[in-house]
Formats: C-alpha cells, structure tokens, sequence
C-alpha cells in the first residue's frame, strides 16, 4: 500500500518538473498554452477549430492533438492551415508534460502563438496533470446530463474557463440548466467563467470569442 503511494507520488512529482520546463520556455517565447479538457466527443475539437477560425488572422496558432489512437483530429485541424501535431497515447487516458516538451521540440512554434493543446476525452485524470499550461478550459456538453459538476468537481474545480456546448440539444435531453448551473457555482463561487454555447447553431460564440478575443489581445500587446 505504501508503495503505490509513492510510485504515484513520484510519477506527480516527475510530472511537475517538466511542467516547470515547458512554463520556462513559454515564458521565454511568450507562448499561451491552453490545455482543453473534456469527455469524449463533447466539443474539444469544435472549440479549438472556432477557435483557429476566429484568430488565425490576428495570431500565430499551433495546436497540439492528444488522442489514445488515430489522427482524426489532427488531420481535420491541419486543414485549417494552422501547425498541428498529433500524440497518440497508445492507451493511456490523459496526457503527459514529457510528451507535451517533445510535442513543442517537434511543433517549434515560433515566438508570440497561442498553442491548444486537445487533452485525452477523460473528466478525471487529465485535471491531476500539470501540462505548463497558462490556463484550462472544459468541454462540457449539455448531452452528457446536467450532473456532471456534480459527479466530476475536480475537473470543474481546477478549469479556469467552462464551456456548455451542444446547448441546441438541451431540451431533447432535458438538460436542467439551474441544477447544472447550481452544481457549477458550489464549485467555483464567483470565480464561475461560464460560457453557453452550439457549435452547430453558433448560439453562444460571440461571447466566447469577445473573452478569448480580449485575453489574447492584453497577453501578447503588453508584457
Ligand atoms: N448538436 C451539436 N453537436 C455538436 C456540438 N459540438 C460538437 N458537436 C458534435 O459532436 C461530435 C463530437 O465533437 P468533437 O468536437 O469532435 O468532440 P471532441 O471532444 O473533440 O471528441 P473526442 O476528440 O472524440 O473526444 C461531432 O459530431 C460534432 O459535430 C454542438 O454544440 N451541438
Ligand atoms: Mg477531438
Ligand atoms: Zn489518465
């Protein structure tokens, strides 16, 4: 028993040194890491590409796609014409900062570029691993239940930013918005950064982009 308290200890422990090295070099080249988490299929890959769509312009972006197998993912970003490296996990349910530092070393983004980082679709583990990253988002989508604040606190608790998708089905589901909401503010009080959206409809997305659009903005104009 004690043993495996330690081996996991250790592997955190590991984990937060290379942590610290991706946050030194993205100090150094003024990157902004966002580590988008969130269950399977519940957005994650529709966020980053409205993402691209709304800034590509405006800012360098690259996007580092984490999945168990394929390169779905990253195949459907590429077309956006932005830098994209997939990491297939071979299995394992979350990812890693070793394989986030190898990912930038093979990706080498320039100075200045906002990098998305599409985690493993798992509302656990992903939450305990430090990936260097300046902020996190989750994907939660109104179709996985009104609930999930309730069932995955850790998760909600350690995002900065949450995104309701799918909100264009949330009547079929019978999606209670007031329970969601409650569960969500026992969580994160007045530090609740809520965002509802559809990225069918786009219902929602001028207000994710005015935020995203002024955090950019006050992060690479001043220092
Ligand atoms: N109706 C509706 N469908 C959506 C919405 N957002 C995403 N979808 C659909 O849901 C499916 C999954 O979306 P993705 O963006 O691929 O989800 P993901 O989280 O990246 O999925 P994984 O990478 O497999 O974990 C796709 O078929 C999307 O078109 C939404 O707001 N409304
Ligand atoms: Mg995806
Ligand atoms: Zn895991």
């Amino acid at each position: 028993m004690e043993m495996k308290i330690k081996v996991i200890k250790d592997i955190l422990q590991k984990n937060e040194f290379s942590a610290d090295s991706i946050r030194e070099l993205a100090k150094e080249n003024r990157w902004f890491l966002i580590n988008v988490m969130g269950s399977p299929g519940a957005g994650k890959t529709s966020f980053i590409r409205t993402m691209i769509n709304a800034f590509k312009d405006k800012f360098n972006i690259a996007v580092i796609e984490g999945d168990v197998a394929s390169t779905i993912d990253a195949e459907e970003i590429s077309k956006l014409g932005v830098k994209v490296l997939q990491i297939n996990t071979g299995g394992a349910c979350h990812l890693v900062a070793d394989s986030i530092n190898e990912a930038i070393l093979n990706l080498n983004p320039g100075k200045n570029t906002i990098i998305f980082i599409e985690n493993i679709g798992n509302l656990i583990c992903p939450s305990s691993f430090d990936l260097g990253e300046n902020m996190r988002v989750v994907i939660s989508s109104a179709a996985e239940g009104d609930d999930k604040p309730y069932k995955y606190p850790i998760m909600f608790e350690s995002s900065d930013v949450v995104v309701l998708s799918k909100i264009d089905v949330a009547e079929v589901i019978g999606f209670d918005m007031e329970r969601y909401i409650k569960g969500l503010k026992a969580i994160k009080g007045d530090n609740l950064n809520l965002f509802k959206v559809s990225f069918k409809t786009s219902e929602g997305l001028n207000e994710l982009e005015d935020y995203f659009s002024k955090l950019f903005s006050s992060y690479f104009n001043h220092k």
